[in-house]
């Protein structure tokens, strides 16, 4: 399962210069047992499996190793959520585990080998393989080197908004034409247009990330008066 995802593009590249490397273990390999079971019934009944507290706890003593530096990740609903700040964070550790639950998830004993729960959103998945790949591909593309130019990281990381529409030639394309501004030249206000852009979408779109936002004072009342339009509208 981790193999494609890998094989792509950017990721790859970071692998193939040796910004990360990736291991991946099969949890049977930590089963005692001849078939290999890693779950079983849960007590006080109820649908479903949960993971074996054994095959978990041997794996994950294991990677803790006295050389181990880092921490170990569990992908789950009830975890923290994912954010940029957050993946920051870990892009900062030497080593990462991800465990990657299934069934109903982990006996909670194991919690004691893990360092956060962590949540992708809020949707049931029926394994944490893509929420580890997730997260990879988040943390990898910080790393020092990953990306072309350390321009692209700034930028984004700057302000707390969505991001403003971008355009490529042609400038018009079925009758679609690219904002006048953009083909102007003029950088500031090219610079102001994209702001107000990225502003109105995340007023539309995502008003709660506004409350982290750091707004001038021209655009707190820009704020205010489409607060106000919105509260009109409603009225009617
Ligand atoms: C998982 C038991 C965890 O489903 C998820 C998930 C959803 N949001 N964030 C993570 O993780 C996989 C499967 C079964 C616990």
């Amino acid at each position: 399962m981790f193999d494609s995802p890998f094989a792509e593009s950017i990721i790859n590249r970071a692998r193939e210069k040796g910004h990360f490397q990736l291991r991946v273990h099969n949890l049977r390999d930590y089963c005692h047992d001849r078939h290999r079971v890693v779950d079983d019934y849960p007590y006080g009944g109820g649908a479903g499996m949960v993971m074996r507290p054994e095959p978990a706890f041997r794996a994950l003593t294991d990677l803790r190793d006295a050389s181990f530096s880092g921490e170990v990740l569990l992908p789950s609903p009830a975890g923290e959520p994912f954010t940029q700040e957050l993946a920051e964070k870990l892009s900062t550790l030497q080593q990462l585990v991800i465990f990657c639950p299934h069934y109903e998830g982990l006996d909670e004993r194991v919690n004691t080998l893990v360092d956060r729960e962590i949540s992708l959103g809020d949707y049931i998945l029926t394994g944490g393989e893509l929420p580890a790949m997730v997260m990879i591909d988040a943390v990898v593309r910080l790393l020092p080197g990953v990306l072309g130019s350390a321009a692209s990281l700034d930028e984004e990381s700057f302000s707390p908004l969505l991001e403003y529409p971008h355009y490529t030639r042609p400038a018009e394309f079925s009758g679609l034409k690219v904002p006048e501004v953009l083909l102007s030249g003029h950088h500031a206000r090219i610079n102001e247009w994209r702001r107000l852009q990225a502003l109105q979408r995340t007023f539309e779109r995502r008003p709660e990330l506004l409350t982290h936002a750091q707004l001038t004072e021209s655009e707190e009342d820009l704020l205010a008066q489409w607060r106000r339009k919105d509260n009109n509208l409603d009225e009617v």
